[in-house]
């Protein structure tokens, strides 16, 4: 239908992505001269990254266009996954090593007088999230884009990402982080893609002429989503994904009837309340708070989500049982379980479908991850709450319910307790919607992120559903990482040394390619470019340490890192008082002994939730030890301990090459998985861990001799808290030792740390005091082991060539293959 003379003229000037260095320059110019309107006089390293990355932005979207034409040409499913947090980081190295012109754009700044370098560092960290769920969704879109599945993200486009962390007098302080000041090169806004949302109202029925009964929601306030598409590269492809987020705005509708009536200011506050829906992200990881706001959030980004999703099937003009083969999504948490809720309403209310075929296609559409098991993390929506914001969905859940429960009774009617246990609604009062069970209900695959997490779900959480169900509805994805940002860009010089003996980068795409490196394990020669590039990186960290911290570090002392959102159940507590108990041991030694020590650094970061007062005081305390052990003249470089401030995306690429052991030592049973634990070692450090979420798997593929296990199993747990409820279990006594230091006022006020150490004292809900001798064990062989050289690097060298399985590629194809059936789309 397009003329073919225009044919012609779009042909001839069509927009190619450049592929040569002057082409690039070109580009760069255009733009620092056009788009930001400066010169060559004032162009600083700020200017030259926006002229840069606006270049690679064009690049990307001719890319992007191409694959969405193929997309939509090839017709076949796609996959959406729906996350409420992409914590995506930097864009710009990743864009240039994916679109596979590092190197043009590298000696291509390098002519014009700057250091690419210098450039990414300018860019802010797209922080949309608080930590592993969060990560895990950037590494999947990452993945799905270079394996060519057709999958789109869906998202917000928050405003503030997590907040920014500075530490003031030992104790975390939160600042908003405005990460658009500068405006986003990255995203590409639609306004033209505007949906309405509705919230609030009434609901109503209606027998219409047919004799059938119609419901409808009306009278509510509504707000607008607007889209802002981020391309997504997939690395050594062409397919070039999307990541849709969608950014709250006033109707325009909606400010009419004030104004008319003269109250112009208040109708403008009024609508400036629809900008907030997308304003922040709520800092919280692993822990729910049942806040409006949330809710708001998780129903304006699930309708806006699936109107898009639903018209774009709705274009193909198939019928409605066709959905399922057309399109899976997957459930990233509980977090966008109303679209469930969504997805059924718009199938009976608005499209006419018949309840049962509608429920059908439903739960033929839906997959949900679960990531923990941590009870206060589990999501429960009052029900006075969840009926005033969004009264049909509440009856459409009732109504589901009720049918899953007519079944449920049908099946085991003998079993009165079962109904009340999986109902969706908690019989509390308030009466509470429980987010999970109706995931579980509405999707025809559950499945938990690594082997002993999707084990614990079926035998303790979700083990009634397991009895109705079956267990086939069940499995386990093991999370995974990609290697392009976590060892590429992180890691270069690693890169390209296992690329010099692998023969070429293919690892990056095909991570079992490691596996060739393992011969080389006990080859002195690459053991000293092993060791060579350990040094660099960790001499790279000491640089930032020196730059934030103001003090040096000793490179060549043992790293030791714990980086992770500081929670009671991932440990940090007993990484410090261990540090203490070092440092009490230290103090302790004659000359000579001090001699046959292992000097270490040890090294913390991590945010903790604004309201977290148990994980704010630990802060404080990692920072008041390290201020005494810094300056104490007996410890020298024996010890020293860091705090690195803000730890993030960009900070995680400095420090995890840098590790020679990172601690992954959660109470065994409560960390799901684990992602970091994965980076360290896939970087050569080699874990000291508990047997707890993806650790097992680790071990399993890098062998127990290139791991340091330690503590309680999962299976003793429960046994070991109800003795501390129910008998007076005696503190380990280097504990006691540890604790008196720390009320004697070592460290500075004691009072600061009461609740701490009574949390152990205590009922110790995270067996720190039972772990704590296993723990010290564990740190003694590390200290050992760590003198001999030889034997430590080819552990390290061992452990990284038995990574492979740990790339989110194969995590990708196991979701593609089990849950979503979809198939990749190839570019050619
Ligand atoms: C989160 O980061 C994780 C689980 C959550 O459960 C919430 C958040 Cl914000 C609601 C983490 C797990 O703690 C971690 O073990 C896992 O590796 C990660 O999700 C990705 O699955």
């Amino acid at each position: 239908s397009i003329p073919s003379e225009s044919r012609q003229l779009w042909q001839k000037f069509g927009v190619k992505e450049f592929g040569g260095k002057e082409e690039f320059q070109q580009e760069f110019i255009r733009h620092v001269e056009t788009t930001l309107a400066r010169s060559i006089y004032n162009c600083d390293d700020l200017a030259a990254y926006q002229a840069a990355s606006q270049a690679i932005r064009d690049r990307l979207i001719v890319a992007w266009n191409k694959t969405q034409q193929k997309h939509t040409t090839k017709d076949r499913k796609r996959v959406y996954y729906l996350s409420l947090e992409f914590l995506m980081g930097r864009a710009m190295d990743n864009a240039m090593l994916n679109a596979g012109i590092k190197d043009i754009t590298k000696s291509g700044v390098a002519d014009l007088g700057f250091k690419i370098e210098d450039l990414l560092e300018q860019e802010p960290d797209a922080a949309l999230g608080n930590g592993g769920l969060g990560r895990l969704a950037a590494c999947f879109i990452d993945s799905i884009a270079s394996t060519n599945y057709p999958g789109w993200g869906y998202g917000l486009r928050y405003q503030y990402g997590i907040f920014k962390q500075r530490i003031v007098d030992g104790y975390q302080v939160e600042s908003p982080d405005y990460w658009l000041t500068f405006s986003n090169p990255w995203e590409i806004p639609r306004y033209e893609i505007q949906i309405d949302i509705m919230f609030y109202g009434y609901t109503r029925k209606y027998t219409n002429d047919d004799g059938k009964v119609v419901h409808v929601w009306e009278g509510g306030e509504q707000v607008q989503a607007v889209a802002y598409d981020v391309p997504v590269p997939g690395y050594g492809t062409e397919t070039t994904n999307n990541l849709r987020l969608w950014a709250s705005k006033p109707t325009r509708e909606f400010d009419f009837e004030k104004f008319n009536a003269g109250d112009y200011e208040s109708s403008v506050r009024e609508s400036q309340k629809a900008e907030t829906i997308s304003a922040v992200l709520y800092p919280n990881d692993n822990f729910y708070s049942g806040k409006e706001l949330r809710l708001k959030q998780q129903y304006f980004w699930v309708a806006a989500s699936l109107n898009d999703i639903v018209r774009r099937f709705k274009k193909t003009h198939r019928p409605w049982k066709e959905f399922p083969d057309q399109v899976a999504i997957q459930l990233n948490d509980t977090h966008p379980t109303l679209a469930v809720v969504e997805l059924q309403r718009i199938l009976i209310d608005m499209e006419g479908v018949e309840w049962d075929a509608a429920w059908n296609i439903v739960t033929n559409t839906f997959g949900y991850t679960n990531h923990t098991v941590l009870p206060e993390a589990l999501e429960k929506w009052p029900v006075p709450l969840f009926t005033n914001l969004l009264p049909r969905h509440m009856e459409i859940i009732y109504e589901i319910n009720l049918f899953f429960l007519q079944k449920v009774e049908k099946m085991f009617p003998k079993e009165r307790d079962l109904l009340a246990r999986v109902s969706i609604i908690e019989e509390s009062t308030p009466q509470q919607v429980r987010m999970a069970y109706l995931a579980i209900i509405g999707s025809h695959k559950v499945n938990g992120v690594a082997e002993l997490h999707s084990e614990l779900i079926k035998t303790t959480i979700f083990k009634d559903f397991v009895t109705i169900y079956g267990p086939d509805k069940f499995m386990n994805v093991t999370n995974g990482i990609t290697p392009r940002r976590w060892l590429h860009q992180a890691n270069p010089k690693l890169s390209d040394l296992i690329a010099s003996k692998v023969g070429s980068y293919d690892f990056l795409k095909d991570l079992n390619l490691l596996k060739k490196i393992e011969p080389l394990a006990h080859d002195p020669k690459f053991q000293d470019e092993w060791v060579t590039i350990k040094k660099f990186n960790k001499a790279r960290l000491a640089a930032h340490i020196k730059q934030s911290n103001g003090f040096e570090v000793n490179v060549n002392a043992l790293f030791d890192v714990q980086v992770k959102r500081i929670h009671e159940y991932k440990r940090q507590q007993m990484n410090i008082f261990g540090v203490i108990h070092r440092y009490l041991s230290i103090k302790a030694m004659t000359k000579e002994e001090k001699k046959e020590a292992t000097p270490r650094v040890c090294i913390f970061g991590g945010k903790s939730a604004p309201g977290y007062y148990m994980a704010k005081t630990i802060i404080k305390l990692i920072n008041a030890v390290s201020e005494v052990v810094n300056a104490d003249a007996d410890v020298g470089d024996l010890l020293k301990v860091v705090f690195i401030a803000d730890y993030n995306v960009s900070k995680a690429e400095i420090i995890v090459p840098a590790s020679d052991i990172s601690q992954h030592i959660s109470t065994a049973g409560t960390e799901a998985s684990g992602t970091s634990n994965m980076k360290f070692v896939l970087n050569g450090g080699l874990i000291l861990g508990t047997v707890d979420g993806a650790n097992i798997e680790i071990t399993r593929e890098v062998g127990e001799n290139n791991i340091f296990l330690f503590g309680h199993l999962a299976e003793s747990v429960e046994d070991l808290r109800h003795k501390h409820r129910f008998s007076d279990v005696p503190l380990d006594p280097n504990l006691e030792k540890v604790f008196n230091a720390i009320e004697s006022g070592t460290f500075g006020d004691p009072n600061i740390y009461v609740s701490l150490i009574s949390s152990v004292t205590g009922s110790d809900y995270y067996l720190v005091s039972d772990d704590f001798q296993s723990y010290l064990d564990a740190q003694k062989l590390v200290d050992q082991d760590f003198k001999n050289k030889d034997t430590w690097v080819s552990r390290s060298i061992t452990a990284v060539a038995n990574m492979g399985f740990f790339s989110s590629d194969r995590a990708i194809d196991e979701y593609a293959e089990s849950i979503w059936n979809v198939e990749p789309i190839s570019m050619e």
